[in-house]
């Protein structure tokens, strides 16, 4: 106990102040100890400060992102949060940075979907098309569904899940094709022989789709069926490259009949293309390629200009002459030519892609030179007139605004997107009634006809919506879409 008490005495003495009043180097020591002491407590505290306060701003920029991030899958639907999930650094930048007015345009043509769509399951559920005026349904597929199938990946794109999800529930549960069905007027113009004969767009727009199946079940019987069609067109092409809209189903020679990239003939070329796309480019589809590159210099033998404002336009050819008329159906070469233009080296790229701009001005004018500033069907080119509207209804169709979304993302040029919402919003003006869209009688009168094509939801307004996103939302580099505008995946 004495020991312990004596000792504690002895530590008490250091605080004592007259212990250092008698040893100055002492008291010197302990006042630049506590000093040193007071500076380390202090800067340790300021950098914990510091560093709260960077967390809490990376948190405030983390929680700004993921909001930026949560619109913009929102705006794009199910498509763009996939393409977001998966896509590199470049896209992820390219989504986020989505300009204000294509935002509002995105959405405008997005309600246009659902107005359309909201319709369609109102009046015509499950039955192949909308009459818009009569509000009731018909079949003139034989009542597959045709507009709900049709537009069941725009109502994917665009996010309409709730429609969506209904649409895909019809398919697993009402879709029926064990029925006894008259054939359509579809089926008989476009499917069906007539005289004996083929017809061309028909015979060479089913690669895609065959191949498609064929690569996603595994049997190739779908691939080859397809592909022989081309070895046996193949054997007796002509050197610059342009069929008859007729063919022999027996040889694959051409029966004498038009030349056009119009109705009847369009999506045989369309498909040469974009088979060798499908394909990966590689060695064993380049006779695809080669067959288009063939074709479009016999394209070029059909160019025209007009007078006086030289506009440029695609002849249709009867045996040796050339007649001066062009459907608004061949408005989806621009499309084409700008899409195949880089496969070509830089000189003849520059020349496709050239011509892919003034083809579609020529069509951007089908829209702008009537009273509605819808485009007719067919226009006549006489000297000195530029263009007339000959057949003038304009059924909705798709052709100039998807020209319009291939040349803008291969050129950048946002006119080619005015010239889209130009169009959109005379649709707007002239086809929207209280129960759908309809198409016109006459582009001068503006007189309603009463019917919705299908085409317009699974073609026109997807290909509007893409008008307004960015390229890389549903990029040309990964998809490849067919000629009713559904995209298919390329496999690598
Ligand atoms: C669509 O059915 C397809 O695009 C077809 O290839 C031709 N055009 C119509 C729409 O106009």
């Amino acid at each position: 106990m004495a020991r312990g008490r004596s000792s504690s005495s002895s530590w008490w003495r250091y605080l004592h102040p007259s212990y250092y009043l008698k040893r100055p180097k002492r008291l010197a020591l302990v006042f630049i100890s506590f000093v040193f002491i007071t500076f380390a407590v202090w800067d340790r505290q300021s950098l914990v400060q510091e560093h709260e306060a960077e967390i809490s701003k990376l948190n405030e920029d983390l929680i700004r992102l993921q909001d930026q991030l949560r619109e913009v899958k929102g705006n794009l639907g199910y498509l763009g949060e996939r393409v977001m999930n998966t896509n590199d650094e470049k896209n992820s930048k390219d989504l986020v940075d989505i300009d204000p007015i294509n935002k509002e345009r995105r959405e405008k043509v997005k309600e246009a979907m659902l107005h359309a769509w909201d319709s369609y399951e109102k009046y015509a559920w499950g039955q192949d098309e909308l009459q818009p005026q009569s509000k009731n349904g018909v079949d003139s597929f034989g009542g597959l569904g045709a507009t709900l199938i049709d537009s069941l990946d725009t109502l994917y794109i665009m996010g309409l899940e709730d429609e969506f999800r209904r649409a895909r529930e019809w398919v697993a549960n009402s879709l029926d094709f064990n029925k006894d069905y008259e054939a359509s007027v579809f089926e008989t113009t476009i499917r069906l022989h007539y005289k004996g004969a083929s017809i061309l767009a028909d015979s060479g727009t089913e690669q895609l789709e065959f191949i498609a199946l064929s690569q996603r079940t595994g049997d190739p019987t779908y691939q080859q069926k397809v592909e022989n069609v081309i070895i046996q067109l193949q054997k007796t092409f002509p050197s610059d490259g342009l069929l008859p809209i007729f063919v022999n189903p027996h040889s694959g020679t051409s029966s004498y009949s038009t030349i056009t990239f119009g109705a009847m003939g369009d999506s045989f070329y369309e498909y040469l293309l974009k088979a060798w796309i499908q394909g990966n480019k590689t060695e064993t589809v380049k006779h695809y390629r080669k067959m288009w590159e063939t074709s479009m210099e016999g394209l070029l033998s059909l160019i025209r200009k007009t007078t006086p404002s030289s506009f440029t336009y695609i002849c249709e050819k009867n045996g040796g002459s050339l007649s001066d008329k062009m459907d608004e159906l061949a408005c989806f070469v621009p499309g084409m030519l700008a899409l195949g233009s880089s496969g070509y080296g830089p000189e003849k790229a520059e020349k496709f892609l050239s011509l892919a701009k003034e083809l579609s001005w020529t069509c951007y004018n089908f829209y702008q030179s009537t009273p509605t500033k819808l485009a007719g069907e067919n226009y006549y080119f006489h000297a000195g007139e530029d263009m007339n509207v000959g057949t003038s209804w304009n059924i909705l169709r798709p052709e100039t605004v998807e020209s319009l979304v291939y040349l803008w993302r291969f050129t950048g040029n946002k006119t080619y997107q005015d010239w889209g919402w130009d169009i959109f919003q005379a649709f707007e003006k002239n086809s929207r009634t209280d129960s759908g869209y309809v198409g016109l009688k006459d582009v001068n009168t503006g007189a309603k006809d009463n019917m919705m094509q299908s085409f317009f939801l699974a073609e026109t307004l997807k290909y509007l919506y893409l008008l307004f996103s960015p390229p890389s939302f549903i990029s040309f580099d990964e998809w490849v879409f067919n000629t009713e505008a559904h995209p298919l995946r390329i496999i690598p």
